[in-house]
């Protein structure tokens, strides 16, 4: 158990940024303070979705006054390339364009307004080519990266003819736009030596560093990258941050003078990638008692015009493919379907939301076929110690049955079942819609390779203390959790740990900060530093006590021998530490422990340990209007024992109303033509405070958490996320309440207020 220190100015109960936060202090890139001669860069992108690119004249442009210089794939003097998974992206759009807004040229200028002008300046000639912008239409073309990926349990064939009732569906998940409030952006600066030091918006910055690297053809150690904290990432910074950081660096290597690129919000909106929309297939078969007893899906995933991470996120469709539930027979297939759209990317749940979201509309359309309520079918199959899920790992600690259970009595779900039905019996215009969402989210990167950290711990001859780990802080309070942890292991007041910005010269070869694993990867690598220099301290202080190290304890910034207080001090301990020589740094590593996956058998243990909850939903649509409210969601939650509930609770919070929008009324749309028409905030609806549920009740599930978490506390960064499935199941119920008669033709998401609509007075 970790306790938060308060005593002093820093509150590590809460995120030590708020106040920043508030009162503008925070530094973003575009607060770095600018040198002289800087040049600003903006993109000319393909006018087309897809085509041949038979010239480019940047004339007009050139003759700009304050143009410095525009750049063109011919200028790179490395690779072309800045694909993380499988090398199909080109930095600048070479013979082909693949995608409307795909970077052609860059410009740079004295002035961002001289570049955007000069951006405006520039033609290309282009050949169009068939534009393809639906995952299945590529599909049967054949477009597709990587190998398609098919996970199998036991025998769904032979399973299915045993089944009572079998039903078979379609469900459509639609994109969604990261709109992190700092868009993507990076600040590079020429060094001695051809060295670079790029200021990135980065939840990757070994990532942007590898990828400079290769587009400049120079080693890595050559690139220094430095992320202070990010405005927002949810998963659009983990990848797709490169590309701007490589624009920066190609400009400054090649210019000797420093470039910066931080992008205008329509321009972010229209250039990047989002959550992979996908269409799927499923067929689920029950017995008499509703147990599910085999499950059949394909996955088309929409990856948009290159691979980016969507042969990870199509994993991790694949891994969620169940839910929360045990089911003994599964065979499921998923492809990624290269269509014309800008690639998308990681987000939030990273492909598993996605892969739940199909589960449940079988068991929805299972339900209302059979006239009963899905949290039948849905408690009848909660996972269970000892169950097997899919990929081979065996639920351990699983907490599906205890989250369902305690939100059904502690909410007393009898009560809020009554209720809506009194409601909707009482009322024509109004009707209310319930609905259970239980979620199970596997933490570790699916990728095992990636599941290690590093940390460097510096205490300085005063006692002041400088912590640099991997982790970016993006307001998930990563930055919060690493003090609490040098804080716990130190014994000292907060006040004397500074946690440094994410540098790849300090700490190198990072995984992104990514996965919900950044707190446990890190904070455990720290915690391997920090007891390096605390037994180096405690051998200090045996000798000047004249006892063994054994019997020393540090609290309270005070040395303890056998649990009495000592005369001596922590800056005492650590002058006459730096007096005697002793090293007063440590490096720590960590890499999970048993986690281990095979792709060929697609069998294995791959996660650390699985995140559990169960949220009610109650919703209420006006039946006159499609429009619709969340009255409540009310959650029990396995935080395993929270480290922090102040930013646990702002991470479901956060998450849930982020899953909600996706579900409900975020809609990204791009027309035939693959052009963004969702490309402004008049456009494109996020939740705003009137979308965010009247009621949200979270509770912390009591439990002892697991040993493979920070201090046993479960990382919370997305599955809170997938609670939001719940709200587009609430809000159909609801509709369904009016109009009776009404199913959905298939599962669909967004529930917009449009097919709220449609659904309310279809006949
Ligand atoms: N919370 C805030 N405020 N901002 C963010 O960008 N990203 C989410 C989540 N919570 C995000 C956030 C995503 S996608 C992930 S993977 C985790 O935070 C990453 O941080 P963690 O590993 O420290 O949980
Ligand atoms: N990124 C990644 C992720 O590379 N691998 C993962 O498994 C993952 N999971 C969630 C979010 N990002
Ligand atoms: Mo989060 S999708 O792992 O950045």
């Amino acid at each position: 158990m970790i306790k938060n220190i308060t005593k002093g100015k820093v509150d590590t109960s809460r995120n030590i940024d708020s106040h920043n936060h508030v009162t503008g202090r925070s530094i973003y890139v575009d607060d770095l303070p600018e040198l002289q001669g800087t040049l600003y860069l903006a993109v000319f992108g393909s006018p087309v979705a897809h085509g041949h690119l038979r010239s480019v004249d940047l004339s007009a442009a050139e003759k700009l006054p304050g143009v410095f210089r525009i750049f063109t794939a011919k200028d790179i003097p490395g690779a072309n390339q800045i694909g993380g998974i499988i090398p199909d992206e080109p930095l600048l759009a070479d013979k082909e364009v693949h995608f409307h807004e795909m970077p052609i040229a860059l410009v740079a200028a004295e002035s961002e307004a001289i570049a955007m002008e000069a951006a405006k300046l520039i033609t290309a000639e282009i050949d169009p080519l068939p534009v393809i912008i639906d995952p299945r239409e590529a599909f049967a073309k054949g477009h597709i990266s990587g190998s398609p990926r098919t996970f199998q349990l036991g025998d769904s064939n032979k399973a299915f003819a045993e089944c009572a009732h079998i039903f078979e569906g379609k469900a459509d998940s639609g994109g969604q736009e990261h709109l992190y409030i700092e868009t993507q952006g990076a600040y590079a600066i020429p060094m001695e030596n051809g060295s670079l030091r790029i200021a990135s918006s980065t939840q990757g910055p070994t990532a942007v560093q590898r990828t400079i690297a290769g587009v400049l053809g120079i080693p890595m150690h050559k690139i220094e990258v430095d992320v202070t904290r990010l405005g927002g990432g949810f998963g659009g910074k983990e990848d797709q941050a490169s590309a701007w950081g490589a624009m920066v660096a190609l400009v400054a290597h090649l210019t000797n003078k420093p470039a910066k690129f931080v992008l205008h919000r329509m321009d972010d909106m229209r250039m990047t990638g989002k959550r992979n929309p996908y269409s799927s297939d499923y067929k689920i078969g029950l017995d008499k008692d509703y147990k599910i007893i085999a499950y059949e899906a394909t996955f088309y995933q929409n990856s948009g015009a290159a691979a980016d991470l969507s042969p990870a996120i199509l994993e991790r469709t694949l891994f969620h493919l169940n839910n929360s539930y045990y089911i003994p027979n599964v065979l499921a297939t998923a492809y990624s379907c290269r269509t014309n759209l800008p690639p998308n990317t990681a987000f939030r749940g990273f492909g598993g939301p996605q892969g739940m979201f199909v589960i449940e509309s079988a068991i929805h359309q299972a339900a209302n076929t059979l006239g009963i309520d899905p949290i039948v079918i849905q408690e009848a199959n909660l996972l269970k110690d000892g169950d097997v899920f899919p990929y081979g790992q065996i639920a351990k600690e699983a907490e599906a049955i205890s989250c369902w259970e305690e939100s059904k009595e502690r909410f007393d779900l009898k009560k809020i079942r009554e209720e809506v039905a009194n409601f909707n019996a009482n009322n024509e215009a109004l009707k209310k819609g319930l609905a259970l969402m239980p979620i199970c989210f596997g933490i570790s990167f699916t990728n095992t390779m990636m599941n290690n950290a590093r940390a460097l711990v510096h205490v300085y001859s005063d006692g002041s203390i400088g912590v640099s780990t991997g982790a970016v802080e993006m307001g998930q309070g990563v930055n919060t959790k690493m003090l609490q942890v040098a804080a716990h292991y130190f014994a000292v007041a907060p006040e004397r740990i500074k946690i440094e910005s994410t540098n790849t010269t300090r700490v190198a070869n990072t995984s992104p900060t990514a996965a919900s694993s950044t707190a446990d990867l890190n904070g455990k690598a720290l915690a391997h530093a920090c007891t390096q220099i605390l037994d180096r301290l405690k051998e200090v202080a045996a000798s000047s006590l004249d006892t063994s190290a054994d019997k020393i304890t540090l609290k309270n910034e005070t040395v303890y021998v056998d649990d009495i207080a000592s005369d001596l001090q922590w800056e005492q301990l650590i002058l006459s530490a730096f007096q005697q020589r002793v090293n007063l740094s440590a490096k720590g590593h960590y890499s999970t422990p048993t986690i281990h996956f095979d792709k060929t058998t697609e069998k294995g243990h791959p996660f650390a340990y699985h995140v559990y909850g169960t949220a009610i939903f109650v919703s209420t649509v006006d039946c006159i209007r499609g429009t619709y409210t969340f009255d409540a969601v009310k959650i029990v939650h396995d935080f395993g024992a929270s480290m922090n509930r102040m930013i646990d609770l702002g991470q479901t919070e956060g998450g849930l109303v982020q899953g909600i929008g996706w579900m409900t009324m975020e809609e990204v749309i791009y027309d035939e033509t693959g052009r963004l028409r969702s490309d402004a905030l008049s456009t494109y609806k996020i939740p705003d405070i009137y979308a965010v549920p009247k009621e949200i009740d979270v509770h912390f599930l009591k439990t002892d958490g697991s040993d493979m978490a920070l201090f046993k506390s479960k990382a919370v960064g997305e599955p809170p996320l997938l609670y939001g499935v719940g709200a587009y199941f609430s809000v159909i119920n609801a509709v369904r309440a009016f109009n009776p008669n009404w199913m959905p033709e298939f599962y669909d998401a967004p529930i917009t207020p449009e097919k709220v609509l449609m659904g309310l007075y279809a006949i």
